[in-house]
C-alpha cells in the first residue's frame, strides 16, 4: 500500500475561497503536503485527467468546469493516503455525503463537487505524474 495520494482544490472552491479552509482540514488530517501548485487545466488536460469518464452523459459538462477557473493541485502523504483522503472527502454528490466531508461541506452539486481524490493507489501515481515530476515532491 503507497502512502501517498492527489488532490485537486476543484474550480468552485478557489472562486468561492474555500482553498485554505480545505487544505487546512487535510494538514488536520495528517496529510503532509508532497507538492503543490497553482494551475488552471487545459481542455486536453481535463479531457485527459478523466478519460475515463469519456463516454459519459456528464464527460462535456465536467470538462467544461474543470477548465472553467484555476485550481490547485497537490501531492499528500500520510499512511492508508487513499483511502482516508476519500473518507475525508465524502460522496461524489455532496447531498449524499457524510456530515463532516468536505465535499457536504464545500460542494455546490455532483458536478461541482469542491475536491478530487484519487480512487486507487495505482491512478494516485499517474495522476501525481500528471502534473508532478519526482524531483518536486519535497
Ligand atoms: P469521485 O471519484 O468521487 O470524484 O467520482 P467519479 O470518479 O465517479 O466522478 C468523477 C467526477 O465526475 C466527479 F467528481 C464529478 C463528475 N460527475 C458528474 O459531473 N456527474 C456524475 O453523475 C458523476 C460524476
Amino acid at each position: 500500500m503507497s502512502n501517498r495520494t492527489f488532490t485537486i482544490v476543484k474550480p468552485d472552491s478557489v472562486r468561492k475561497g474555500n482553498f485554505g479552509k480545505i487544505i487546512s482540514r487535510l494538514e488536520s488530517e495528517g496529510f503532509q503536503i508532497l507538492g503543490l501548485k497553482k494551475t488552471s487545466l487545459s481542455q486536453k488536460q481535463a479531457q485527459g485527467f478523466y478519460a475515463v469518464h469519456r463516454e459519459r452523459p456528464f464527460f462535456s459538462g465536467l470538462v467544461e468546469y474543470m477548465t472553467s477557473g484555476p485550481v490547485y493541485v497537490a501531492a499528500l502523504q500520510r499512511d492508508n493516503a487513499v483511502a482516508h483522503l476519500r473518507k475525508v472527502m465524502g460522496a461524489t454528490d455532496p447531498a449524499k455525503a457524510d456530515a463532516g466531508t468536505i465535499r457536504k461541506e464545500f460542494g455546490e452539486s455532483i458536478e461541482q463537487n469542491a475536491i478530487h481524490g484519487s480512487d486507487s493507489d495505482e491512478n494516485a501515481k499517474i495522476e501525481i505524474s500528471f502534473f508532478f515530476a519526482e524531483s518536486e515532491l519535497l
